[in-house]
């Protein structure tokens, strides 16, 4: 009921574009008193927000925490439905497993999980996920398509034509992608994307889309082994971004594509994953969990999945893979 209220005044506040909005408008808007909408006001400064109120004109937000909060991100959000329940943590094991939990217990679609801080943060296969406090957006998205399980790969890489767009907006950077979870800068891995699955044998119930954004880095934050193969948005730009307004730009990128996909099916994100990936047409390995092919990557099949031809000349299909590009 509070994080409602929370929400509406944000909206309002969104709505109103910087102009003044007085306490008793919001609290029409909102359908509460305005006492309530004081204690919410104060609320917001104790966590940082700065607000400027003036007598007979109201409140206007001026300046904002830089926090990947819940309030920060319903602040200016133009989604329907993705990130319209926004769980935030300060630190968490992984925030993948608690948008687990929250899915099995009946999430909607849309619930948002995030954190500044990940203690556990995880890849594929269990590898390890650096997902150092402040830096970063660590955040796990719950899908629920009426679809067959076999459709998931699909959502790889129609999550990384949303971040290659909001990447693109934010921070007017040119990432490419790498077949099928990394998002590259300068060549190297600036974003991973871990697609999981609830589902039963014809059916998916929930998809829980998990994507890991280095923002604000600096070279020396990555541990060595990192240093070569992992950049940050700030890295690469020369200056910090605001994760918030990646994370909405994600969501708002995300909520359109996700939108065509429903009308129109995969083919539409698949023209436009295409236009931004790399491995497409070069000589690559792929090590996969049952062996090493080498071969050229020939483009992804309708469902998302690789196919690349070998020096044989057969066609292999492969789900999941890590990628090097040979030539
Ligand atoms: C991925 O796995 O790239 C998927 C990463 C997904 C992370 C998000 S964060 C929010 C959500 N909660 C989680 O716990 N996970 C998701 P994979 O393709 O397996 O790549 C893992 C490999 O990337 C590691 O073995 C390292 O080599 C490298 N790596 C680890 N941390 C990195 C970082 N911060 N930046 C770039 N590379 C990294």
């Amino acid at each position: 009921m509070q994080t409602n209220l929370r929400k509406k005044i944000l909206d309002a506040f969104t709505k109103a574009e910087g102009e003044f909005l007085s306490g008793q408008a919001l609290a029409d808007i909102v359908g509460c008193s305005r006492t309530a909408v004081w204690k919410h006001i104060e609320e917001l400064r104790k966590e940082g927000f700065q607000l400027e109120a003036i007598r007979k004109k109201g409140y206007r937000i001026i300046d904002t925490p830089d926090k990947v909060s819940q309030n920060e991100i319903l602040l200016g959000l133009k989604t329907k439905k993705l990130g319209s329940v926004v769980h935030y943590e300060e630190s968490v094991g992984s925030t993948q497993k608690i948008a687990h939990k929250l899915a099995q217990n009946g999430a909607e679609e849309g619930t948002l999980v995030i954190a500044d801080e990940q203690t556990e943060g995880r890849g594929r296969l269990m590898r390890e996920w650096h997902s150092s406090k402040g830096t970063g957006v660590w955040m796990s998205l719950i899908l629920r398509p009426a679809l067959p399980p076999q459709k998931a790969p699909q959502f790889t890489l129609l999550a990384a034509v949303a971040v290659v767009q909001a990447i693109q907006e934010v921070c007017t950077l040119e990432p490419e992608i790498k077949w099928p979870n990394d998002i590259l800068l300068a060549g190297k891995k600036v974003t991973g994307i871990l697609t999981e699955l609830q589902a039963e044998s014809d059916k998916i119930n929930s998809i829980i889309m998990g994507i890991g954004i280095n923002v604000n880095q600096k070279k020396e934050h990555f541990p060595d082994e990192l240093q070569r193969i992992a950049t940050s948005l700030a890295i690469e730009k020369g200056d910090n971004i605001s994760r918030p307004a990646l994370v909405q730009s994600i969501l708002e990128n995300m909520e359109n594509l996700y939108n065509v996909y429903l009308q129109e099916g995969f083919k539409p994100i698949k023209l436009l994953w295409e236009s931004y990936a790399i491995s497409i047409g070069r000589t690559i390995k792929a090590t996969t969990i049952t062996g090493i092919i080498r071969g050229k990557a020939l483009g992804i099949t309708e469902d998302g999945v690789l196919k690349i031809e070998d020096e044989a000349g057969t066609i292999h299909k492969i789900y999941s893979a890590d990628i090097e590009l040979n030539d």
